[in-house]
């Protein structure tokens, strides 16, 4: 492989993970090209700016921009790696669309040359980078492609997910651990060998199939966790139960860790990433499947408690506290709040106000209902109702003093010290 000056990388898909992966690369000097359709999204990076809100990621854009070390186009150009890291979301029928890795696959074909490595980075139901390679044999009869080929190949093709948390992203990509699978071994040891230039945690290698499938388990486990909790938060209430005091007690366990409950599960990958493994093996992915109905399901059911409390409410304006799918992002994508801030605003109209420190405006589907973006001392002077959707920090940290004497249903267990003030409803702030 090159010397790090001298290497030249193109990232595939400037989202999410593709922008701070090109620039946690630039800054060790190879250069690269961030590729992407959108017109708006390479203006934005050449400009030295970032269209998407992560800690630390607009510094370090900006610097290797001003480098010279990053910048980005629509067109791909010839390089010595091809890191793809575009969508694979899935279908009405939960079925996973490669269609865009596909489209990628194309495009890096038309500027492959001997010598190369091709990275499949995006979260891959298992057998997709086979299928990469056999359709970059199709793409490509001049070049010898792994696994299609006798010999040794002339390009070395992998599978390495992203395993980052957002929030976190710029700082988890360098420390994780990384498993890397390639076609074959020795396309494994190319892409380790690539990695190791900017990942400080520990890179294994594997199968591609292996590596497909530790990605998606990774997410189903977490999934299946996360229903556990919210399973018993149902299950709690109807007891009468706090069940985030009985999650605490529970833990004192050496060896139990019940997760938090909350009004659903949301994010591109946790809420997405286990159907690929329902879909692939259906009759047999029983508790995965039912895992992500149990965490569909506590939407619903968060709805339906909501609105039994605005319907006790008597017309009072009702603040939804958060719309972003967890604490402290702006990425609204699947989110659960958002969901149900949406039914009750279609159903409540102007009664309902929307607090999210992380929107600058309301997405449409809000704003055609009637209801208003507040910012939270507003909320706190002049909602007497409050839904608790998101645990941002801002709102952790409203004392009791200043929500005391609000109705609260509480989907997060941010306030252990709220009074329930419900007498009809006295489990109401107990509700995960
Ligand atoms: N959630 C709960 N209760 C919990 C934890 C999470 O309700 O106790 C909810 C969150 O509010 C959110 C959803 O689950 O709606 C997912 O949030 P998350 O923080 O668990 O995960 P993501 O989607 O931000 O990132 C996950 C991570 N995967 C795992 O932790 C196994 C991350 O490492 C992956 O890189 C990322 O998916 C991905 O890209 O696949």
């Amino acid at each position: 492989m090159a010397p790090e000056s001298e290497l030249k990388v193109a990232v595939i898909g400037l989202g999410y993970i593709g922008l701070p992966t090109a620039a946690v690369i630039a800054r060790t000097g190879a250069m690269v090209l961030g590729v992407d359709v959108r017109q708006d999204v390479v203006d934005t990076v050449n400009s030295g700016k970032v269209h998407i809100e992560e800690i630390d990621l607009d510094g370090l854009v900006s610097g290797v921009v001003a480098r010279g070390t990053l910048r980005a186009s629509t067109r791909v150009e010839p390089s010595d790696v091809f890191l793809i890291a575009v969508p694979t979301p899935f279908n009405a029928d939960h079925s996973p669309d490669i269609g865009y890795v596909l489209k990628a696959t194309t495009t890096v074909a038309t500027v492959l040359k001997a010598g190369d490595t091709v990275i499949l980075e995006s979260t891959s139901p298992v057998g997709t980078t086979e299928k990469l390679a056999e359709f970059l044999a199709q793409l490509r009869p001049d070049l010898k492609v792994p696994g299609h080929c006798a010999g040794t190949p002339d390009i070395a093709i992998a599978y390495c997910p992203e395993r980052v948390l957002p929030g976190r992203i710029v700082v988890e990509l360098i420390d994780n651990d990384r498993c890397i699978g390639g076609i074959t071994a020795r396309c494994s040891r190319k892409a380790l060998q690539f990695y190791r230039r900017f990942v400080r945690g520990a890179c294994v290698t594997t199968t591609a199939r292996a590596a497909e499938m530790t990605k998606l388990v990774e997410n189903a486990f977490r999934d299946v966790n996360i229903a556990f909790a919210n399973e018993l938060s149902v299950i709690a209430e109807g007891m009468g139960i706090d069940v985030w005091e009985v999650i605490r007690l529970a833990n004192r366990h050496p060896r139990v860790n019940i997760l938090s409950p909350g009004p659903g599960v949301g994010g591109h990958c946790i809420a997405v990433d286990p159907w690929f493994i329902v879909h692939g093996d259906p009759e047999n992915a029983r508790l995965i499947r039912t895992a992500r109905e149990v965490n569909d399901g506590k939407t619903d059911y968060t709805i339906a408690r909501a609105e039994a409390l605005i319907d006790r409410a008597g017309g009072a304006p009702v603040a939804c506290l958060g719309l972003a799918f967890k604490a402290n992002i702006d990425d609204f994508r699947e989110s659960p709040a958002l969901k149900v801030a949406e039914h009750l605003a279609a159903r409540y109209g102007k009664q309902i106000r929307i607090v999210e420190p992380y929107a600058a405006q309301l997405p449409p589907s809000l704003a055609e209902t009637g209801a208003q973006l507040i910012d939270i001392d507003t909320a706190i002077d002049t909602c007497p109702v409050f839904v608790v959707l998101v645990d941002h920090e801002v709102f952790k940290s409203i004392p009791l003093s200043e929500r005391g004497a609000k109705l609260v249903y509480d989907t997060r267990g941010i306030w252990p010290d709220q009074p329930s003030g419900d007498d009809e409803a006295p489990s109401l702030r107990l509700a995960g």
